[in-house]
């Protein structure tokens, strides 16, 4: 049985997992800022957990297109403050912190996170020997380019197998330096460096991720890849399209959801396990 385990706090992926998105930055692509005071974020932390989600993903780094980066300093000042309020009334949440530095993640694992979640898959220097080090679960995601150039023409001969190529090998680096395999999370990273039609490859070939092996997360909340589609050009007006794509990659085999809606996620997902359950 797959599972995601960090210190007393375990998941069992047999069913879909909801991750619920709580971004500390002043320019989130979707909610621009809106949970960037502290009393505000905890609120809707706490929501978050109510609707269903098992885990929080808190950012301190904008990395969607176009933006650019911070220090240090700032991912720590935005980040910690919320691990800890979360972690002082509730100590059974799983916590994961969405940055590529080590240090970042050294304070914030001290502050109580369990899951190291990063867009740029381990590639800061010293970050692959901080994961071994700390010996926490990993997402590793693929992403061609950076976050602000990764929308420039992004080009592939082969979309499925580039981006499957790319986690085999962050994999084997996680292997040299001594990651173990069940601390192991992958993610085809949907919207960094890739055009409508190579998101939705992904998308319908996700079971060839799930075939790797890891627990597979699917991140396509809010995306453009869904404003492209139904023609939405507002990312707060794409919830129906979000959980549209949430579905079809429970249904393709994905173990985790990261949604900023996690009620209508959560409603999609009581249909999708009702459905399963009908084969006991
Ligand atoms: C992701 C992800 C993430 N995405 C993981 N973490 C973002 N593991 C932040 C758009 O096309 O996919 N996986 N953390 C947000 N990034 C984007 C990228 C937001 C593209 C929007 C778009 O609209």
């Amino acid at each position: 049985m797959m599972q995601i385990k960090h210190l007393n706090r375990v998941i069992t992926l047999n069913k879909p997992v909801i991750m619920g998105i709580l971004n500390v930055t002043p320019d989130s692509f979707s909610d621009g800022g809106k949970w960037n005071s502290l009393d505000k974020g905890f609120e809707h932390a706490l929501k978050m957990i109510e609707d269903g989600a098992q885990i929080i993903d808190i950012g301190g780094e904008s990395t969607r297109p176009g933006a650019e980066s911070v220090s240090v300093e700032q991912e720590l000042e935005r980040v910690i403050p919320f691990i800890k309020k979360i972690r002082e009334v509730n100590s059974e949440v799983m916590i994961s912190v969405d940055t590529s530095q080590p240090e970042v993640i050294t304070k914030a694992i001290e502050a109580g996170a369990d899951i190291w979640n990063d867009i740029r898959a381990l590639s800061v220097d010293g970050a692959l020997e901080t994961a071994a080090k700390l010996d926490i679960p990993v997402i590793l995601m693929h992403m061609k380019g950076t976050p602000k150039t990764m929308q420039n023409r992004p080009h592939y001969e082969d979309t499925l197998t580039e981006v499957i190529d790319f986690l085999k090998d962050k994999i084997e680096s996680c292997h040299k330096v001594g990651i173990k395999d069940e601390n192991i999370i992958l993610d085809p990273g949907f919207g960094f460096g890739k055009t409508v039609k190579d998101n939705y490859i992904l998308l319908d070939n996700l079971d060839k991720f799930v075939s790797l092996g890891y627990p597979l997360l699917s991140a396509l909340s809010r995306k453009s890849m869904l404003g492209a589609a139904c023609n939405i050009p507002n990312a707060q007006d794409r919830i129906v399209s979000s959980v549209a794509g949430a579905l079809i990659s429970v249904m393709k085999g994905a173990h985790m959801l990261r949604v900023h809606d996690v009620k209508e996620t959560r409603e999609a997902l009581m249909v999708y396990n009702a459905t399963i359950e009908s084969r006991n």
